[in-house]
């Protein structure tokens, strides 16, 4: 549920990647970090841990008042992949308005990203969310991987699902980064557009609200 005070004019929305450990989470938000443009974005806050894995999350706002004068703010959070952090990952995932789940497509990982997907509807459920109602992309990461299971075999496995089709995506490179957070965007514009009248009162139209909140910097490759 969004956090909107109308009184106010103001909306902030919470975006979480989740996922398997070290399957690219904390490097997908450093990329959209570089990619946005900085009139977008608010200082990445990534928790440096002494072997590289996030042990609590990593954030990065972005925000922008539209020109009807509404300020609207996005939190992105990840949560730590690794097993044992599971009640942080369910406190960083409350009140989430969106995830992004992070896969990798190394075949000796298959087993783990099945494993944190079970996890991440878990949490939801014990949270009250129902993970069909969320807005929720699902990325394959680490495509350079020479070995990755093919894209054709990964979207088969996951044709019948409310989350096809998957987007793919190399973070290391920057590749496929915005698009997937461009699909998260379209997905919740119109749970918002009811609950907040984006549209009626704001003149927030899908199009602008996607496009302005994934505005790519002029060195981009967005
Ligand atoms: N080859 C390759 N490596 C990647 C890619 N994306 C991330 N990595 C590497 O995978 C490792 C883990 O990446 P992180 O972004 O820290 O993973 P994470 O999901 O945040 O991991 P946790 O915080 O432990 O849950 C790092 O060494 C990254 O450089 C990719 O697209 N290709
Ligand atoms: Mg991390």
């Amino acid at each position: 549920m969004a956090d909107f005070r109308a009184h106010e004019r103001k909306l902030t929305l919470k975006v979480v990647f989740y996922g398997p450990a070290r399957s690219g989470k904390t490097t997908n938000l450093m990329q959209l970090h570089s990619l946005l443009r900085p009139q977008r974005r608010g200082e990445l806050m990534v928790l440096e841990t002494r072997d590289d894995r996030t042990l609590f999350f990593d954030v990065l706002p972005i925000g922008l008042r539209s020109a009807s004068g509404l300020d609207l703010r996005l939190k992105i959070y990840t949560v730590p992949g690794q097993v044992q952090h599971d009640s942080t990952r369910k406190a960083v995932l409350s009140r989430a308005d969106g995830v992004i789940f992070i896969a990798d497509s190394d075949p000796a990982q298959q087993e783990n990203n099945a494993t944190s997907f079970e996890n991440l509807a878990d949490n939801l459920q014990k949270l009250g969310m129902e993970i069909e109602r969320l807005p929720l992309v699902v990325q394959f990461n680490k495509r350079d991987c020479v070995d990755a299971v093919a894209e054709d075999e990964l979207q088969e496995r996951w044709r019948d699902t409310p989350w096809s089709p998957l987007v793919m995506a190399t973070a290391l490179q920057g590749r496929g980064v915005v698009e997937t957070f461009r699909r998260l965007l379209e997905q919740l514009y119109a749970p918002l557009d009811s609950e907040c009248g984006l549209t009626a009162n704001y003149g927030i139209t899908a199009t602008t609200f996607v496009r302005q909140l994934s505005e790519a910097g002029s060195d981009g490759h967005a």
